[in-house]
């Protein structure tokens, strides 16, 4: 049992409710294909709308919008109110407005401004009155105009408690357009607008520097299920120390609650080395290696970044250069002042090559059966999950009245722990139902179903699942 090192932990973890714990992120597998932070605005059509990959300003996507003919209203895409999101804190100041835009057959020469292009910025207080809005027009001087910046200003005297983007067409305007890198930014810098480069899917963030060719995004070269993965790549060269990093937006949690944290990886011509195994949570940095990362957070998740008690690292395996889909996941118990939790797909800063980070999940853990005792025996908070299905050997033994069985489950199953004679009747049953992939431990008094004490003897305990079968022997002497 070579992860039973100095991070045994017994917990129990049995679903309530319902058979399998509810994920907490959102889009943790990528197949729900809309952008992170804006939805389409008054989009009439299935093709007026669409999240564009095919032509872009920088990076992977932007955002279109193609009209054949006049609509009822204008139609494109609005942002989230952006002013006091996560670390934005809107200030009342001077905010430079900007966008790329590049028109493809478009009407031109707009008669008013029912048949523009353009980008909108409204600001407006707590009570939602307007403080000022602001509009960019896209060059429609001709029908097809490649990509170019249109700029502007905003003077705010008061802060705004809401800043929320449009970027749209006219209700007579046609043709083709897409917005890319759209900007919303004060000085000194008090916010700045969510995805407007287009970058990010629904329910994540990313970053990475992309001097060298690096990236991280969503893309559908490979999955665990459905279509869709991240992929981190950085070319096979480390000139470039900058951090890749794919990462979710904070859930809620419960303080002092134990939550599991997985992910799904696969590699492909990675930086290997034999020292580099899979680990458990590190608080390490290390730089040559690629993670499952993640944070608790504290105060209100919506309108703070805070995180507490830093990076939690889990290495992944990176032993061979390629390693197929593998599944890692650790448990930890949310810190007393945790209110939330998000997770990454991350490239610290030198490793190379490709890895795709698929089906992430932030669970509860629910304990509810009163016999089996939540320990941490070595102050360790964290602990790897087993990968098959264990039965240890009952300690003490021989044994009066009271032993201690430990097992453990490498995936949410049902499982039936019992106790039988030498005659093979059934004495007692310890463990019967659903529980989730854990290292347990249970103790046995010596009494039978009926709470009667048992004579001295040999007893046989077995573990049952719907594939397995293990089956040990212990000595009662009273
Ligand atoms: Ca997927
Ligand atoms: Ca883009």
């Amino acid at each position: 049992m070579k992860n039973k090192v100095n991070v045994i932990i017994i917990i129990s973890v049995l679903f309530t409710g319902s058979l399998f714990a509810e994920n907490l992120l959102v889009n943790p597998s990528f197949e729900n294909q809309t952008p992170a932070f804006w939805t389409g605005y008054n989009a009439m059509l299935n093709n007026e709308l669409l999240w564009e990959q095919t032509e872009v300003y920088g990076g992977f996507y932007s955002f279109k919008v193609t009209k054949s003919g006049a609509t009822n209203n204008a139609v494109g895409w609005i942002s989230d109110n952006n002013a006091d999101l996560y670390w934005n804190n809107a200030a009342a100041a001077t905010y430079s407005l900007s966008a790329y835009v590049k028109t493809v057959g478009v009407n031109t020469s707009p008669a008013n401004d029912d048949a523009k292009i353009g980008v909108i910025f409204e600001f407006k207080n707590a009570a939602g009155a307007e403080l000022t809005t602001q509009t960019i027009w896209a060059d429609q001087s001709s029908a097809s105009v490649d990509w170019a910046q249109i700029q502007g200003v905003a003077i705010l005297t008061e802060e705004p408690a809401s800043v929320v983007v449009k970027a749209i067409m006219g209700k007579d305007a046609t043709g083709t357009v897409y917005f890319d890198n759209i900007g919303c930014g004060s000085d000194p810098w008090s916010m700045g607008l969510f995805n407007g480069n287009a970058e990010t899917i629904k329910g994540w963030l990313n970053w990475y520097g992309s001097g060298n060719g690096s990236y991280g995004t969503v893309t559908d070269n490979e999955a665990h299920s459905g279509s869709y993965a991240s992929e981190l790549f950085k070319p096979d060269t480390t000139s470039s120390t900058s951090e890749i990093v794919y990462y979710s937006i904070p859930q809620p949690v419960e303080a002092g609650e134990w939550y599991k944290i997985g992910v799904w990886v696969k590699t492909a011509d990675v930086n290997d080395s034999s020292a580099f195994e899979p680990t458990y949570i590190l608080r390490e940095r290390l730089d040559e290696r690629i993670a499952l990362c993640y944070f608790f957070h504290t105060g209100d998740i919506a309108t703070e970044w805070s995180v507490a008690g830093g990076d939690k690292f889990v290495y992944i395996d990176q032993r061979d250069p390629a390693t197929g889909w593998t599944h890692y996941v650790v448990a930890e118990q949310a810190p007393d002042d945790a209110t939330g939790i998000s997770v990454r797909a991350r490239f610290t800063s030198n490793p190379t090559g490709t890895a795709w980070f698929d089906n992430f999940s932030a669970m509860k853990m629910v304990v509810a059966t009163p016999t089996i005792t939540v320990s941490v025996d070595d102050g360790n908070e964290s602990y790897h999950f087993p990968t098959d299905f264990e039965l240890s050997h009952n300690y003490p033994n021989p044994f009066n009245p009271v032993t201690t069985i430990e097992f453990a489950v490498p995936h949410d199953e049902w499982i039936n722990l019992t106790i039988y004679n030498l005659l093979g009747q059934k004495v007692n049953t310890l463990i019967n139902g659903v529980h989730s992939q854990g290292r347990y431990q249970i103790t046995w008094n010596a009494q039978n179903e009926f709470g009667q004490p048992v004579s001295s003897g040999v007893y046989i305990y077995t573990l049952i699942t719907k594939d397995t079968r293990i089956t040990k022997k212990m000595l009662l002497v009273r």
